[in-house]
């Protein structure tokens, strides 16, 4: 999976293997050098993944949405579209999972897609509120299948998307309050919460959400292109403030606070003070670019796992270059391009992770959804990764302190 050039063994295949030797071999040995290549590999590997989901599910389409007409060919097809298919079909959830009304049975699903509409501690650009609709809309284009991960998210793993929490857009604090209530009450159902902003303000309440259900010691990774350490800004804790708040609580420490793409000019000073009181380790696209993906990833599972239990990814889109991702709050030259940032992402998530967030998509500022399409593939990208390294529920062994929500009463 990797493309970095500094990976010892490709570098040497491209170089050595297949300019030089391929030629002659191929005449003799057609298929040696097909074997060696990772595309051929995951064809290989695809043939071996179950379907079993999938027919379940086309059966259920036609239960749900009727049998089709006489004169289509292929009898799976429904009357109402139900399902994955037809792509631009559809109610929007993501990735067309379950939409679970009942927020009480999420604990029957390995991960939950939680929509947080919130844009109240934006500082700039405003519409991060539509993050979660513009997400799931474009989410519908992609299969549950990735080719080069040899990965099916529908016959591997169980998700399903509880809607989007209810926030106070006049009130922050409230917001932070219904946010880390919906949050914690997911985490102590046993499904991985998976967050979709909403601004980067969310960042302290989902982390709050999921601290307050664990005796245990989170730490963060956490990619952008700005440093979000500062207590306050403009008065209130907005979206440049999250890791202020949230290494405040006592099992959130700073030190295991990494932060994976800092730099430019809009890194505020106020916050590049208390990250160096409070001892946060940063890396700086210089950083990345210098240590490669693969040594960038290693040292931060390092310091973020040291003398933790448990790790949480934030990824704020704008940690991507701007070029890439027009739709966000305060685009930034100079980040990632998107590749780097999936290798990236995915090479932190295989030691498991105990939440996701991905936030700053702001659709009115998006051109052809290509923002909220990147934040799909984070998600996605993380969701595959933590399948096919074993790691999917790892967190529930974190959860030792579960929070208890009531329910309103029965309605007939
Ligand atoms: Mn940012």
């Amino acid at each position: 999976m990797s493309f970095n050039r500094a990976s010892g063994p490709r570098t040497h295949h491209l170089a050595a293997g297949h300019f030089t030797r391929a030629p002659n071999r191929r005449q003799h040995h057609p298929d040696f050098d097909k074997l060696q290549l990772r595309g051929w590999k995951a064809a290989e590997k695809e043939g071996a993944l179950p379907s079993a989901a999938w027919e379940k599910e086309k059966a259920w389409a036609l239960r749900m949405g009727l049998t089709g007409s006489d004169s289509l060919t292929d009898k799976s097809i429904p009357t109402f579209a139900r399902g994955e298919l037809p792509h631009y079909a559809g109610i929007s959830t993501f990735l067309k999972a379950p939409y679970i009304e009942d927020v009480t049975k999420v604990g029957a699903y390995d991960a939950a897609v939680i929509g947080i509409p919130f844009d109240g501690g934006t500082t700039y650009r405003p519409g991060t509120r539509f993050g979660p609709q513009g997400v799931r809309k474009i989410s519908a284009l992609y299969t549950p299948y990735n080719y080069e991960m040899g990965v099916d998210l529908r016959e591997q793993m169980t998700l399903c998307d509880v809607g989007d929490i209810f926030t106070i857009p006049a009130n922050i604090e409230k917001t932070f309050d219904q946010i880390t209530r919906a949050v914690s009450h997911v985490a102590s159902s046993g499904a991985l919460p998976i967050m979709i902003g909403g601004d980067h303000s969310i960042g302290f309440p989902c982390v709050r959400g999921i601290a307050q259900c664990t005796s245990k010691r989170i730490g963060i990774v956490h990619f952008d292109r700005h440093i979000d350490i500062q207590e306050k800004d403009l008065d209130e804790r907005m979206h440049t403030t999250p890791w202020f708040h949230a290494t405040d609580l006592v099992n959130v420490p700073a030190v295991n606070l990494v932060q994976i793409g800092i730099g430019g000019w809009q890194v505020p000073r106020e916050g590049v003070e208390v990250a160096r009181e409070r001892n946060t380790n940063i890396f700086t696209m210089r950083d990345v670019e210098e240590l490669g993906l693969a040594e960038t990833a290693a040292r931060a599972l390092e310091l973020a796992w040291k003398d933790a239990d448990a790790v949480y990814i934030s990824f704020d889109i704008d940690s991507v270059d701007c070029g890439f991702v027009p739709g966000t709050g305060w685009p930034e030259p100079g980040g990632f391009l998107p590749r780097e940032a999936l290798e990236l992402v995915s090479l932190v998530a295989k030691e498991g992770i105990c939440g996701l967030e991905v936030v700053e998509v702001s659709p009115p500022y998006d051109c052809s959804d290509i923002t909220a399409l990147l934040a799909t593939r984070v998600i996605v990208d993380v969701l595959g990764t933590l399948v096919s390294h074993g790691k999917m529920g790892s967190h529930k062994s974190i959860i030792d302190k579960p929070v208890s929500i009531p329910a309103g009463p029965d309605v007939e």
